[in-house]
C-alpha cells in the first residue's frame, strides 16, 4: 500500500560543490514524488553555496566540523521524514532515481536501499580505477562478513528509514559512515535492496574531497571491527 502522507527528507553533504548543487536541487525536486524536505549542509563552503541554496528555498545548514559523515548525521538531526535519503552535491549521481530508492522503503520491503553504480553504469572517467578496487574488495569484504548481496558499499546515494536510522550506531565523522550504516544495518537484521543506477563523472572544475588512502583505512577497520 503506498500511503500518501509520507515525508521524504533528503540530506546533501556540500563542500564547495557551488557549481553544481542547484542542478542537484532541481533535480530532485522536478522528480520526487512524494513530499519533500531538502537539507543541505554546509562545510562554509564560502562559495556562493548559500546563496544558491537559500534562493531554491530549501533548509541551509551550517555545520563547522569537518567530515562527509559529520555533515550527514548533522541533516539527520534535521530530518522530519519517515524516509531519509542521502545524496552528493557534486552531481555525478542521478538524483532523478530518487523514487526508485523510496519505494522499496515506503513498500515497506526493505529498510535501507542503495543506488548501485557498480550493478549499473558507469560513465567514463566517473569512478577513478583505484577506487573501483577499493569499492569491489571492500563490498566482497562486506557481503562475505555480513553475509549480504550488494554491489557498491560506497555508493553515496541512499535511502534509510527513520525508525531504522534510530537503531543505529554512527560512529564515524567521515567517509567511513557509507561503510558504517551498512555494517549496522547488517548486524541488526536490517533488510537492504538496491538497484542500478548511473554515475557520472564530476564537473571539471569541482574537486574531489575524498583522500583515498584515509577513506580506505577506515573503512577496512569497519568491516572488521563492526563484524556481528
Ligand atoms: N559539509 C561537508 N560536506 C562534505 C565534507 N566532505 C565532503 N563533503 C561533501 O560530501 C559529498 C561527498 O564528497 P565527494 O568529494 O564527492 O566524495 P566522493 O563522492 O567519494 O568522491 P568523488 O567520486 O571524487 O566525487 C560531496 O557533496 C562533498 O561536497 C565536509 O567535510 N563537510
Ligand atoms: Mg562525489
Amino acid at each position: 500500500m503506498i500511503k500518501n502522507d509520507f515525508i521524504v527528507s533528503v540530506v546533501i553533504p556540500a563542500f564547495k560543490e557551488g557549481k553544481t548543487i542547484q542542478k542537484v536541487i532541481r533535480d530532485l525536486k522536478g522528480s520526487s514524488s512524494y513530499d519533500t524536505q531538502i537539507i543541505v549542509v554546509d562545510g562554509y563552503s564560502n562559495d556562493g553555496t548559500e546563496e544558491i541554496v537559500k534562493e531554491e528555498n530549501v533548509e541551509f545548514v551550517s555545520e563547522s566540523r569537518v567530515g562527509y559523515g559529520r555533515a550527514i548525521k548533522t541533516g539527520i538531526n534535521h530530518a522530519k521524514g519517515d524516509v531519509v535519503v542521502i545524496i552528493d552535491a557534486d552531481d555525478t549521481y542521478e538524483a532523478g532515481d530518487i523514487d526508485k530508492l523510496v519505494k522499496p522503503l515506503l513498500k515497506e520491503e526493505a529498510d535501507v536501499c542503495l543506488a548501485s553504480r557498480l550493478g549499473g553504469t558507469l560513465l567514463p572517467g566517473a569512478m577513478p580505477r583505484m577506487n573501483l578496487f577499493g569499492n569491489r574488495m571492500f563490498t566482497l569484504m562486506y557481503n562475505l562478513l555480513y553475509s549480504q548481496n550488494v554491489t557498491d558499499t560506497q555508493t553515496g546515494f541512499r535511502a534509510l528509514t527513520k525508525s531504522a536510522i534510530k537503531h543505529l550506531d554512527l560512529y564515524s565523522d567521515g567517509m567511513g559512515l557509507s561503510t558504517v550504516f551498512l555494517t549496522e544495518a547488517a548486524k541488526r537484521g536490517l533488510r537492504i535492496t538496491e538497484f542500478p543506477t548511473l554515475y557520472k563523472p564530476r564537473n571539471n572544475h569541482s574537486r574531489s574531497k575524498l583522500n583515498r588512502f584515509k577513506a580506505g583505512w577506515e573503512i577496512f577497520r569497519i568491516l572488521l571491527s563492526g563484524q556481528a
